[in-house]
This record gives structure tokens, C-alpha cells and sequence, in this order.
């Protein structure tokens, strides 16, 4: 079957890319399992917002009836953010909600995937999954997309919930470069700061966009990943962060949550203990993210339509 008989690009999405205007994909993992309700439909417009004020056109990806819309509408947001028993969608999943018609959210593996089958350089998301803690043998799927799919991912580093060293050797071994904006440091999600240092620091959109360019240029699949610090304002302290994981953590063993519903579980789980503070760093670093993938996205569009022929 042709893919078009399974991906829908919206319209506003295809006439900016026939166009070779800037477009940034949006996941929806996070709107449907991420963040809870009205937060997840409230950040998931607010995001839209930020990359259009930026001045290019969102995209976020979800599957209705077993299509892949690259582009959804306010209708397809709101059941992404309030229906009932969305499937988690990563690359093994595509094909069995694909055939069985299902209702869909994207992960970050799922909508690298779906954004490079559209053509769509730069995706938004909050933070990568990664290698998890204690088990190094969960390691989310999102690392071997970033591997070989070759879109740009801004993101505030993996979730503070994850193995952050072991998942900064696998983007090492994965090839993938990792570019600190504005900072020298791999940021933790919640906290500016991991500790551990980047590839290279990076001051500009257009500093990245060449980055990215060469990658490419150079006939080398994959991702880079632009990593953003959540906003200084919101940021909570390592310490706090790092206690409310590990006490998250404890209850997740408790319960015996595994799978895909352990990323959920955490977050939620360290949002409680938190007081809602690190929900309101996540919703901060996402639209931030969306901000300057928009403005990444412009200046790929610009060298594009620049290129000496
Ligand atoms: N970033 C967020 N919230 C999220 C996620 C990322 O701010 O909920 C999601 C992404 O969709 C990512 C997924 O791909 O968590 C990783 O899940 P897992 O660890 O099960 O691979
Ligand atoms: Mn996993």
C-alpha cells in the first residue's frame, strides 16, 4: 500500500513545505500521556502558538483511525488530550495501530519517524527518553530513532528520570551530536544542568542550523539534538529534582509499574511530589523548545532557499 494511503499531511503543513517554508513537528505523547488535563490541550496550543509567532507552521503528528496525520486540528488536539485509552505510539507500535485503525499519540521516536516521511527537518519535543535508571536494559526507543532518522530534535535533554551518563554514550555511539543552547552542560529536563558536558555549545539559531546542515550535507543519517535549558525562572534545583526521582522511582517498584507506562508514571509521580512545580518547568521548557525550534526551522529554510546553485 502507497504511504500516502496512511499519512495524511495536513493542508497548511503540505503548502508550507511544497513552499520551502519552515515547518517544526510537535509529538503527542506528551499531550496524551505526558501532562495531565487542561494542562496537555492548554501547552499543546500554546506550542502551536510559540512556532507560529516564530514564523513558521506547526505539525503536530498524531493517528486517528490508523492514519498518520502530520498537522492535527483543534478537534484532533482536543481528542488527543482528552479521549480515553490512547495507544502509546513508538516505531514497533505504527504498524498495529496502523491495521487496526486506532487512535494514536507519538512519541518521539514515533513522530521523528512520521516528520522525515513528511519532510520535516525539526521536531519540538520536552525531553528525549534514554537509557532508564537501574535497568539499563530499558532503553527507550527514542535512542535508536535518533541513530538513523534524520531529523533535528530540540529538547531540555532526557527526562531527569533516566540514566543521563549511559544515555549521553549511547548518542555518542549512535553518532547523534549533542549542542548545549547557550550552555556548556547536558541540561536535566527539570534542573539547567546535568553536569555533564556537550558536544559543543551553540549561541544561535543559525549556529545550529549549520550544524545540522553539515550533518546532513555530509550524507550522514540521523539526528542532532539541540538540548535547551527549561527556563531559569522555573528550574528547580538538582537536589530537589533528584530526590522527588528517586522517591518516584521507589513507588513506581512498589506498584510494579513497567513497560511504556513507566515514563507516565514518573512524571506524574514527581509532578505530585514536586506540588505541581515540576509540571509547571515542563510546560515552560516545552514551549521554549517550540520557540527555538521555530527559529531553527527559519534558518533552515533560509540557507535552503540560499544555496548557490
Ligand atoms: N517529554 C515530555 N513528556 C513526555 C515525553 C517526553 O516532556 O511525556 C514522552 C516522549 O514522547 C518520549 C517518551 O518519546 O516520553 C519516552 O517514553 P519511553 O521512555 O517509554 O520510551
Ligand atoms: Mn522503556
Amino acid at each position: 500500500m502507497p504511504i500516502t494511503d496512511y499519512l495524511t499531511i495536513a493542508p497548511p503543513v503540505q503548502e508550507a513545505l511544497d513552499a520551502g517554508q519552515p515547518v517544526v513537528a510537535l509529538e503527542s505523547t506528551v499531550i496524551s500521556h505526558g501532562l495531565p488535563r487542561p494542562h496537555n490541550y492548554e501547552t499543546a496550543r500554546q506550542m502551536e502558538a510559540a512556532i507560529r509567532e516564530a514564523g513558521a507552521v506547526p505539525a503536530t503528528v498524531g493517528l486517528f483511525h490508523g492514519q498518520i496525520v502530520v498537522g492535527c486540528n483543534d478537534d484532533q488536539l482536543r481528542t488527543l488530550a482528552y479521549a480515553e485509552n490512547i495507544r502509546k505510539v513508538s516505531r514497533r507500535d505504527f504498524p498495529i495501530a496502523i491495521a487496526r485503525r486506532e487512535l494514536g499519540a507519538t512519541t518521539v521516536a514515533g513522530t521523528m519517524i512520521a516528520a522525515y516521511l513528511a519532510g520535516i527537518q525539526v521536531f519540538a519535543t520536552g525531553g528525549i527518553g534514554g537509557v532508564h535508571r537501574g535497568d539499563a536494559d530499558d532503553v527507550s526507543a527514542d535512542l535508536p530513532e535518533l541513530a538513523m532518522t534524520s531529523v533535528a530534535v530540540v529538547c531540555a535533554g532526557a527526562k531527569a528520570i533516566l540514566d543521563l551518563p549511559r544515555t549521553l554514550e549511547y548518542l555518542e555511539t549512535a553518532g547523534v551530536p549533542v549542542l548545549g543552547y547557550g550552555t556548556d552542560t547536558f541540561p536535566a529536563f527539570y534542573a539547567a544542568s546535568s553536569g555533564l558536558p556537550v558536544d559543543t555549545r551553540v549561541d544561535s539559531p543559525a549556529e545550529a542550523a549549520a550544524i545540522i546542515r553539515a550533518k546532513w550535507e555530509m550524507g550522514l543519517q540521523g539526528a542532532v539534538l539541540v538540548t535547551v535549558p527549561p527556563p531559569a525562572d522555573l528550574a528547580l534545583p538538582a537536589e530537589e529534582v533528584e530526590a522527588a526521582v528517586e522517591a518516584a522511582m521507589r513507588d513506581a517498584s512498589v506498584s510494579g509499574v513497567t513497560g511504556n507506562a513507566l515514563t507516565p508514571y514518573l512524571l506524574a509521580r514527581v509532578s505530585e511530589i514536586t506540588a505541581g512545580r515540576s509540571l509547571e518547568v515542563n510546560i515552560g521548557l516545552l514551549v521554549q523548545n517550540a520557540r527555538i525550534a521555530a527559529q531553527i526551522a527559519v534558518q533552515l529554510a533560509d540557507q535552503t532557499t540560499q544555496t548557490p546553485s
